[in-house]
C-alpha cells in the first residue's frame, strides 16, 4: 500500500527524544527518513538504560523505528561534502542540537537555504529564538517546569511535580511534524522551503493552556471553584497544584477500589458530570440525593464534594476497579480503571488496533513499542525495527553516487 509521505526525503539529525518522535511518526507515514548519527557511538540513547549488553536500549528502538542510519561525521571536511550532497537532494532536515551546534557546524539556516531552496529546516530547542533563555540546553523535566506543567501538577502540599508523560519531548516532536507537513504543503503553493521552530517550553505551554485561563479568572474573581481548595481553602495569586481535580469544569477524582491497601493502582478516576447526576445516585443507590437541594446541583454539591466521593468509594470498597467501570458505564458515567503499564502491554484491544506493537529486531529479538496514534481509514502504519548503527551507510552513499572505493576511503579516515 503507497503511504502519502512516500517520496519525501527527511535528514534526521536529531537525537534522543523530542526530535526522533517527530521524525519516527513521518517515517510511519512513508517518509525515507535517514538518521545520520556519529561513527562509532550514534545517538546517545542507543547506549542509555540498557536492558540487554550490546544491543540498542529501548529509548532508542521506541523512537526510531522505520529509518535507516548513516554514519557521517559532519565536522569532518568529507563528513560535510556528503552531508552536502544529501542536502541538495532531500525535502527537510529536522535537528534538536544544543543552541548554535547546528551553525558552529558550518549549517546555518542560510547555507542550508542557500545549498537547497526547496528544503524545510526543522528544529526543536528548549526556548524559543530570542527568548531570554534561548541559550539553554533543555530536557524534558526542564521544559516541564518551564511551561508552566509543574507548577500545576502535583499536590498543594506537595512541590511542583513532574509528569510521566512526555509533555516536553514527544509533545513537542508532534508539534514539529504538525509545522513540517503545513511547511511541506506550502511549499507546493510557492516552492520555497521555510524555517520551521518549535521550542520544548512552549508545547508545555500550549498543553497547559486551561491553566492560563484559570490564571486569568483567579485576577478577576479571586477564586477557582472547581478547585479543591473551594470553597474552604486558601487562594494566593497564582494557580494552585489542584490534586487530581477535574480541570475542565466537571469535578472528579482518583477513587479506592477493593484491593487498594495493597495494590498501588486500584482506583478509578470518577467524573461527576453534572447531566449524569441523577444516573450516578441511580448506581450509587442514593436515589434521595436526586434532588436534595445540597446535592441536585455542581454549585451545592463543591462545598462537600470530597464527603460524596467518600461515599463513592465506600460504594467501590467491594468491587475491582474493572468490575466498577463495567458498572459504571452503563449508567453513561465518565470513568476509566488507572491502568499500569503491564497491563497496557497486554491489553487486547491495543494489541489489535496497532497501538501496542511487538517488533522483531535484529539483536534484540522483538520488543513492544508504542505504534501510531493516529488511525486512518486507507493506510495502516507498520511499524518496522529501528536500524543498527550505521546499518544503511553504503546504500544511502551509493545512492548519492559513491562507488565501493570511495566509500572504502570514507572508511579509512573515519568521516563515515
Ligand atoms: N558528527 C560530528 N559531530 C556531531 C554529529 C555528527 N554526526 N552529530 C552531533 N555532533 C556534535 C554537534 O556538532 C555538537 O557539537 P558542538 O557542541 O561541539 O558544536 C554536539 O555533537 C552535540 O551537541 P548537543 O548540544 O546537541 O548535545 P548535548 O548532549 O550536549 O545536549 C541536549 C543534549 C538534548 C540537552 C541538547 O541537544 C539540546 O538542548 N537540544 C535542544 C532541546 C532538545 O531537543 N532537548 C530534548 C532532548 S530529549 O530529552
Amino acid at each position: 500500500m503507497s503511504k502519502p509521505l512516500e517520496g519525501i526525503k527527511i535528514i534526521d539529525f536529531t537525537h534522543v527524544q523530542a526530535g526522533p518522535a517527530c521524525t519516527q511518526l513521518l517515517a510511519w507515514f512513508g517518509a525515507d527518513v535517514i538518521k545520520v548519527e556519529r561513527p562509532g557511538s550514534g545517538d546517545v540513547t542507543r547506549n542509555q538504560l540498557r536492558d540487554i549488553p550490546d544491543a540498542d536500549a529501548l529509548y532508542f528502538t521506541m523512537l526510531n523505528s522505520n529509518k535507516k542510519s548513516l554514519t557521517l561525521d559532519t565536522k569532518k571536511p568529507e563528513g560535510k561534502e556528503v552531508l552536502e550532497k544529501l542536502i541538495r537532494e532531500s525535502d527537510v532536515l529536522v535537528e534538536n542540537f544544543g543552541p548554535g551546534a547546528l551553525d558552529r557546524m558550518g549549517f546555518s539556516w542560510e547555507r542550508l537555504n542557500e545549498l537547497n531552496p526547496k528544503m524545510i529546516v526543522a528544529s526543536v530547542k528548549g526556548f524559543s529564538d530570542g527568548h531570554h533563555y534561548d541559550d539553554l540546553k533543555v530536557y524534558e523535566n526542564v521544559a516541564q517546569c518551564a511551561g508552566g506543567a509543574a507548577s500545576t501538577t502535583g499536590f498543594w502540599d506537595g512541590p511542583p511535580t513532574i509528569s510521566a508523560a512526555a509533555l516536553g519531548d514527544s509533545n513537542t516532536g508532534m508539534h514539529l511534524a504538525i509545522g513540517i507537513l503545513t511547511a511541506l504543503i506550502g511549499r507546493d503553493k510557492t516552492g520555497k522551503g521555510q524555517k520551521v521552530a518549535v521550542s520544548m517550553q512552549d508545547s508545555v505551554l500550549n498543553l497547559c493552556r486551561v491553566k492560563l485561563r484559570d490564571q486569568q479568572r483567579l485576577e478577576r474573581v479571586g477564586y477557582l471553584e472547581e478547585y479543591p481548595q473551594y470553597p474552604h481553602g486558601e487562594f494566593s495569586d497564582v494557580v494552585p497544584r489542584g490534586g487530581n481535580a477535574g480541570g475542565g469544569g466537571q469535578p472528579g477524582w482518583v477513587l479506592k477500589c477493593k484491593g487498594w491497601e495493597t495494590d498501588p493502582n486500584a482506583y478509578i478516576y470518577f467524573t461527576i458530570q453534572g447531566h449524569a447526576w441523577e444516573p450516578i445516585c441511580k448506581a450509587l443507590g442514593k436515589p434521595e440525593w436526586i434532588d436534595d437541594p445540597a446535592y441536585k446541583t455542581a454549585e451545592a454539591r463543591q462545598p462537600h464534594i470530597f464527603e460524596i466521593f467518600g461515599t463513592i468509594e465506600a460504594w467501590l470498597a467491594d468491587k475491582t476497579k474493572f468490575e466498577a467501570v463495567d458498572i459504571l458505564r452503563k449508567f453513561d458515567i465518565p470513568c476509566a480503571p488507572v491502568l499500569t503499564m503491564k497491563e497496557l502491554a497486554n491489553d487486547p484491544s491495543l494489541r489489535a488496533s496497532g497501538t501496542i506493537v511487538e517488533v522483531p529486531h535484529k539483536k534484540r529479538g522483538s520488543y513492544l513499542t508504542v505504534g501510531s496514534p493516529i488511525k486512518f481509514s486507507d493506510m495502516k502504519p507498520e511499524v518496522t525495527a529501528s536500524p543498527l548503527l550505521g546499518e544503511h551507510t553504503d546504500e544511502v552513499l551509493a545512492g548519492l553516487g559513491y562507488s565501493r572505493q570511495d566509500i572504502f576511503s570514507l572508511r579509512e579516515i573515519k568521516a563515515v
